[in-house]
This record gives structure tokens, sequence and C-alpha cells, in this order.
């Protein structure tokens, strides 16, 4: 477990758009994963900076400023403080967590840019790129849609196909069209400079396919795909006028790519937080960087950027770079434009207090090797069944037992018996189990080892009852009790890097300070006489069913109006025959009468005036009108239709309704009143 090789780590987290909060997604693929490594290398006392920051130029961006008729500046401004106070609000530990319309960001990528421009690095070609003349702007990244060439994906960007993750040029799409009007777009010419991935091939072929058998298999297979399809030149400048303009002659009205600027993020923000010695950080072999990304980002981490850092020369490339793959929502993709989310902001004001719950349920259902679900069923009950049944629980007993003993002092060992040793046995291990699987980026099984502690704990409690034993030998009691004070300063330490919350509660009632890694193992953390809380107070409370009735209220509420929203009519139907429509005799009738049906909550029971004998039809209309709302309407019918019966009653027609988006049926009735029986043409 110990990390010979390295002095220091550099922990670099994917800096998110600022368009938009951060959702569960961003959270369970990225920031609780590096968080949790983070804490955990602070904790072994090694040098270690995690670095966040926004990114905020780009497409994404633009596209979202459009939207809201507002500048791209207001929206970074907006989004870039929302993320940072709810990532905070998390306990997402960045040691810097900036910007990149930072002037140290746009100074950095400047430079980096022109140094390898002076390098003849690039490659400066003239093409034809995608325009679209109704809008008058040119169509780069999220500005067009189209297939994708690889996967077929209908719905693939001009710079990336996010299903298969390959990145693109916008004239590799096929049936392209544009963003912004819809339209097929033209070509026009432009210059841009292209990043010679091919020329870098060889050299990441090396480095990933020899050099990092180690690295996640979904990592190193989708390197190897696409070198193994061989990489193309990718244009590294846009015709955008929302970016780093590009430092050169002749490049008026360009700017970076943002994928080129984004990544060089991570050196700018390092450069803030440490101006004299980021270097370190960056160009010394004994640092060990590890990227923390979602799997769409692979592409760009493990390929263009590498290429970029191996063209620049001087500095380190990856360690690592375990991407996650992508957590799901009830089933379904987390999209920001469908607000199909859990926002980080709207789960921190509905969830005051349980910070770690949703870094325990986004860290056991981490989506490492495949794409998984978040479910609030399951947010409720991994909650209440193992963080307050186990973990809370076994604490809760030991200081409350402590206290109804002993006064909150920590007794004396005496003799052990075997179930004491093997309880002991067991806990001196716990270090390395946990440790091992987070340095090895195995966080849901390390997550597990953690509650495994947990268990132990309730178990020894269970096997060794000193609430019986008290009746006769306190000697006993105090060596359980001891032990079982042991075992839970060992959580507060190995708690830390996974529930930062509760372990500083924790260590808190055991009145102690944040103890090292190895710490956790020890069964001398808790000196004889050592005080702890005399009013324990629960780590962690249930999560009621009604603050989860909400949660899906809310989801139900938002799938209803993405119906809504999303809603198209339905093609027009086949032809039909003139002689056919005519059979029908459409007639338009008052109602004279209306009731509900027994039994049926659906349907309304309709007394017709229909200028002849009168008629009753029976209609399923009625959770879209109370009864006396239509007594006294016009509204136009089938006649002819063979009577039907519904629930004992014979319906005499249909009524004829028009049905919205969102399911609702509307009455269709004439636009003035007309005489009942009249006929419908
Ligand atoms: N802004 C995240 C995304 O693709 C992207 C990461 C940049 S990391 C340099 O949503
Ligand atoms: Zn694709």
């Amino acid at each position: 477990m110990e990390n010979k090789k390295f002095k220091r780590t550099l922990v670099t987290t994917a800096l998110p758009y600022a368009n938009g909060p951060v959702h569960i997604g961003h959270l369970a693929g990225v920031y609780v994963p590096a968080d949790i490594y983070t804490r955990y290398l602070r904790s072994r006392g090694e040098d270690v900076i995690m670095i966040g920051g926004s990114d905020e130029h780009g497409v994404p961006i633009t596209i979202k400023a459009q939207k809201e008729g507002v500048t791209p500046q207001d929206i970074v401004d907006r989004y870039h403080s929302l993320i940072k106070e709810s990532m905070e609000g998390l306990g997402i530990s960045f040691d810097v967590y900036s910007r990149t319309t930072s002037e140290m960001h746009r100074q950095t990528a400047t430079e980096f840019f022109r140094t390898l421009y002076d390098k003849g690095e690039f490659i400066e070609k003239t093409t034809t790129q995608l325009y679209d003349e109704q809008a008058d702007q040119w169509l780069a990244d999220r500005y067009v849609t189209g297939t994708c060439p690889h996967c077929g994906n209908a719905g693939a960007y001009g710079d990336q196909c996010e299903k298969c993750g390959t990145s693109l040029n916008a004239t590799d799409l096929i049936d392209p069209h544009s963003a912004i009007t819809g339209n097929v777009p033209v070509l026009r010419e432009t210059k841009h400079w292209y990043m010679p991935l091919d020329k870098w091939e060889p050299a990441l072929r090396e480095w990933i396919l020899e050099g990092h058998k180690e690295w996640r298999a979904n990592v190193y297979g989708q390197c190897k795909s696409w070198l193994d399809e061989h990489l193309q030149p990718r244009a590294v400048t846009r015709d955008l006028n929302w970016g780093i303009p590009v430092p050169i002659e002749g490049a008026e009205g360009k700017v970076l790519y943002v994928w080129f600027d984004a990544p060089i993020g991570y050196i700018s923000n390092t450069k803030e937080l440490l101006p004299d010695t980021w270097e370190q950080y960056w160009k010394s072999p004994d640092t060990r960087i590890i990227n923390f990304i979602g799997k769409d980002n692979i592409v760009f981490h493990c390929l263009i950027f590498p290429a970029m850092l191996m063209a620049h020369g001087g500095y380190q490339l990856p360690e690592n770079v375990p991407a996650n793959e992508f957590l799901n929502l009830e089933g379904e993709k987390i999209s920001t434009s469908r607000n199909w989310a859990v926002w980080l902001n709207e789960y921190l004001a509905d969830f005051p207090g349980k910070q770690d719950v949703l870094r325990y349920v986004l860290t056991a259902n981490a989506p490492e090797t495949k794409d998984n679900d978040f479910t609030w069923d399951d947010f409720q009950a991994r909650n209440n069944n193992e963080l307050v049944a186990v973990l809370g629980n076994f604490v809760n007993r030991t200081l409350v037992l402590t206290n109804k003993y002993f006064g909150g002092e920590t007794p004396s060992r005496g003799e052990l018996l075997d179930v004491d040793r093997a309880a002991l046995d067991e806990l001196a291990g716990y270090g390395e189990r946990i440790g091992s699987q987070i340095e090895g980026f195995h966080f849901r099984e390390a997550l597990k080892e953690l509650m495994n502690l947990a268990r132990l704990g309730n178990k020894y409690l269970a096997d060794t009852e000193p609430w019986k034993v008290a009746k006769t030998d306190m000697s006993r009691v105090a060596t359980i009790i001891n032990i079982s004070l042991q075992i839970t300063a060992g959580l507060a330490a190995a708690m830390e890097p996974f529930l930062p919350f509760g372990a500083d509660k924790l260590r808190a009632m055991l009145n102690i300070d944040k103890p090292a890694w190895d710490a956790v193992g020890r069964d001398d953390l808790l000196a004889v006489g050592h005080r702890v809380t005399d009013a324990p107070e629960i780590l962690y409370s249930k999560v009621e069913d009604a603050e989860i009735e909400a949660q899906k209220a809310r989801l139900e509420r938002i799938k209803q109006e993405n119906i809504v929203a999303l809603w198209k009519p339905a093609p027009q139907a086949a032809d039909v025959p003139f002689d056919d429509f005519a059979k029908l005799d459409l007639r338009v009738g008052t109602v004279t009468a209306c009731q509900r049906v027994k039994k049926a909550d659906k349907l309304l029971q309709l007394t017709i005036d229909d200028g002849l004998q009168g008629r009753t039809i029976v209609s399923g209309i009625a959770r879209y009108y109370e009864p006396e709302e239509l007594v006294g309407k016009q509204l136009c019918f089938i006649a002819n239709l063979p009577p039907r019966t519904l629930r004992g009653i014979v319906s005499q027609g249909m009524i004829l309704s028009a049905e919205d988006a969102d399911g609702r049926l509307i009455v269709v009735g004439p636009t003035g009143s007309v005489r009942p029986g009249a006929s419908v043409k």
C-alpha cells in the first residue's frame, strides 16, 4: 500500500461547464471519487493537491446565453459561483477551484498555444466548414448535430459523439443540421490550426498500450480502439467569438477550441494555487498525476491533451485516468436540457445535514465499471438500513454503554478472551483493507470494507452482550467497551475520506483530533480514562417516506413537463376516400345533464339534447371535467356508432375530444350556438 515511487500527487477533476449546476452524475462520475482519493492521501500525510474549476468557454455556454438572451459572461458568473458553493457544501475539498475566464488561464493557454505554434507543431489548413446562412454563424461543436460515422448515433455533436465518445470534426457528421435553425448547413472556406494527432499516435500507443496496462479496462479499451483506428489531425481553433483569442496574425475572430483550452485549465489553476512551486506538480517525474473524469472525456484526457503535453515538452503525463461510466436517474439517462437530474444545490436545500448520505449512496452505486442507476428508494434504503442501522447504531451503542457503565470514561482492558482477540485481529487489518481499495480506485469496494468494520463492531457487541455480563462481571464489561471504543475511533479515521461530515461529528463525540490514516486498525487510540461525550447524538437520522415521495413527485412533474415540451403532433394519417368520411353522422348536441359513473373514475354519463329523441353518451373525460361544468355546453358527437354498454349504461355515440400534449382531453364543440342536432359537415 506504500506509495513508494512518487513524492507528491496532483489530482485533477474534470472542469464542469459553467452552463448549469452540477448534478449527481457529475458527482458520482468525478468529484466524490476524487475527493475520497484526495482525503485519503491527505490522511496518510502525503503531499497531494486537488485541482478544480469551471470550464467557461465553448458552445455549451454560448448556446445557454443565446437561449436566455444574456451574455456568456453572465452565464458563467452565475453558474461558476453556484457550482463552487454547492461543491463546498458537499465537502468536495478542492485545494483550488478557479475558472477558465481568469486572466491566469487566458495567459497560460495563450502561451501554451503560442509555444506549439512557434515550434511548428500545428498544421495550418484552409478547409470548408459548416455554416448556417440563416443564423449567419459558423457551426462548430454543439452548434451542429448529425449522425456519428462511427456508431450511427443520430445525436452526435460537431466535435464529439457522446454515445461512443469519439472525437469528430464537424464535417465528419452524416446528414448534419444546424442546432440553431435546423437548416442543412452550407460549406464555406475558413482557416484553422490542427493538432497532428497522427504524428503523436506512436508515442501515445507506447505510453498507454505498453505503459499503462493497469488502467481501467473501459479506459484502456477505448484508447486502444481509437488508436487502432488511427488518429486524425483535429482542429484546435474555432470561428467563435467566445473563448481565448487565437494569438497569431490572421486569426482574428477565431478562438481556441474549448477542449484545447480547458485541460490547460488544470495547469493555470495549479499556478493560481502554487505560483512558486506549481512546476513541481506538472513537470517533475516524482509527481503522480491522476485525472478524474467521466467516460465521455476519455479521448480528450488520454489522447488529445497528452499529445499537446508531449508536443509542448517538459510536462508529466497522467499516471492514471480512472474514468467512471455514467449514472442514470430512475432508469433514464441524466439530462441537463430535460432537467432530468438531481441538482446538487437543490439536494443540499432539500436534505440539510445529509451531505454524507449523498456521498455514501453515490459511492455505493458508483458506475465504476458500467453505467449504474440512482433511485430515491435505494437512497432511502441505503441511508436507513446501512448508515443508520449499521454504522450509526454501533457508534451510538458504544457511546451510550460507555456512559452507562463508566461515566463516559474509557475503561481498562482486562484479560482477553478468544472473541476479543479475534475482533482485535480483524480490526488490525482494516487500514490495508480499505486503503488498498482506494489506491486501486475501487471506491465501491473500499466503502464496503468501511461498512464491514462497522459490522465487526456490531457483531462484537452481539457476541459479548455487555448488558448481560454487567450483572456479574464489570471488569469483563470494561474490556468489551474498551475494544468497542477502539473500533469506534478506528471508524472515525476510516470515515474521513468517504463521510467527512459524520467523521467530524464522531471525532467531536469521541473528543479526539483528526487521526492519521494509520490510526485505522490500531487498538490503542483511546487511552484508559479518556473521556468521550456524555451526550451521545445519533450520527445519521432516517430518511422519511414523505421526503422520498416529494422527490419522486418532482421527477413526475418533470416527466410531464418534458412530455409537453417535447410533444409533437402525430404524423398525418393516410388519406381516406370522401365517401368513407361521409358515412359518419357528425352532430352538435347540448348537454342537459351530466354525472359521474359509479366505480369508474374516468367516465362521465352525459344526457344530450340531439334535436331528436335525445340520447345518453358515456365518455372518458371525467378526469378533466366536473360534471356541472358541461351542463348547457354544446359539443360535437358521432351519432351513428352502434350503441355500446359501458358499466351497465347504454352509450349511443361518441363525444369528440382533442387530446393535448399532456394527455388532457378537451371536448370539441361549435364556436357559436347552433340548434341541437345540427349536422357537422
Ligand atoms: N467541461 C466536462 C464535460 O464534458 C468538460 C470537462 C473539461 S475538463 C478539462 O461536461
Ligand atoms: Zn458515435
